[in-house]
């Protein structure tokens, strides 16, 4: 999950490494925690595949992690084998510098705790529901787990160049809330929608959003709400495209969006393809 969090951070600070890991204490991980996590995984389960891509499906089938919390330290050898990823746990939102270097090593940050029964539809920031069933299975994928990397790698440039508001609608309309086109229609493989009940079916069904296909920096011009179903989607056709499109060094795009007008989340503008 992306968004800036203005209220006190939900997670437990106090031990954090310099790198702001920490251990995951999966001991502490009550009965009714796992219960929460069967019932989160069922409910996701059912809605996947009429809305997931199937590079989602193909990587979820082969994990095997809906009885209960997963522990980080039992799917690490699978998917350092894999695409040579980590997870690390986190406490929770980490500062966008700190976030970024985990991602340009290959190393994706988990937050070890779970949201309360009373938020199972809908929590803002991002719980290890969320960060491990949202963003892990597609770590798992060659092409889109390069393009986290080479995600970070910007992001860490970025920072250098003032442009972390551009970066952070990249992983916004991508990452958390990307669709993609298949001969099947449009599904998703944001993470921010894989996690969630009501925003699997929206995504694609409903029209009070806009649908458009992906243009780099159309979507980088582009503001998001951090509270809301999402007003805009963005479409790709490939994880190659994503991967290509975001290959070059983004140092001119910067200076070419600093020229363009920001975009509310709900603009539409003539030259946008619709889907
Ligand atoms: N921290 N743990 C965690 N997870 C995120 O998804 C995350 C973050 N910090 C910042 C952030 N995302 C976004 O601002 C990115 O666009 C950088
Ligand atoms: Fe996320």
């Amino acid at each position: 999950m992306a968004g800036q969090t203005d209220h006190a951070l939900r997670g437990n600070y106090d031990n954090i490494r310099a790198d702001y890991t920490v251990d995951q204490d999966w001991a502490a991980y009550t009965a009714a925690e796992h219960d929460l996590w069967k019932r989160l995984y069922a409910r996701q389960s059912a809605l996947l595949p009429a809305y997931a891509c199937d590079e989602f499906l193909d990587s979820l089938s082969t994990l095997n992690f809906s009885a209960g919390i997963p522990k980080f330290a039992d799917i690490n050898p699978k998917l350092k084998a894999a695409t040579e990823w980590q997870i690390v746990a986190v406490p929770g939102l980490l500062p966008d510098d700190v976030f970024f270097t985990h991602l340009a090593n290959r190393r994706f940050p988990v937050t070890v705790w779970l949201r309360t029964p009373e938020e199972f539809d809908y929590i803002v920031e991002p719980d290890i529901f969320h960060d491990f069933f949202g963003h892990v299975p597609l770590l798992f994928n060659h092409t889109f787990a390069d393009y986290l990397e080479a995600y970070g790698k910007g992001g860490v440039k970025a920072k250098g160049l003032n442009a972390l508001d551009y970066l952070a609608r990249l992983y916004w309309y991508t990452v958390e809330f990307g669709l993609i086109e298949t001969p099947q229609g449009l599904r998703t493989y944001g993470a921010g929608i894989l996690s969630s009940g009501g925003e699997l079916p929206y995504c694609i069904e409903s029209k009070k959003s806009n649908r458009i296909r992906f243009d780099l920096l159309r979507v980088m011009q582009s503001k998001y709400k951090i509270d809301t179903f999402q007003e805009t989607y963005f479409a790709i056709k490939s994880f190659k495209q994503l991967f290509d499109a975001t290959a070059p060094d983004f140092t001119p795009y910067y200076d070419e969006l600093r020229a363009r007008p920001e975009l509310a989340a709900n603009e539409v503008i003539a030259s946008d393809q619709l889907l």
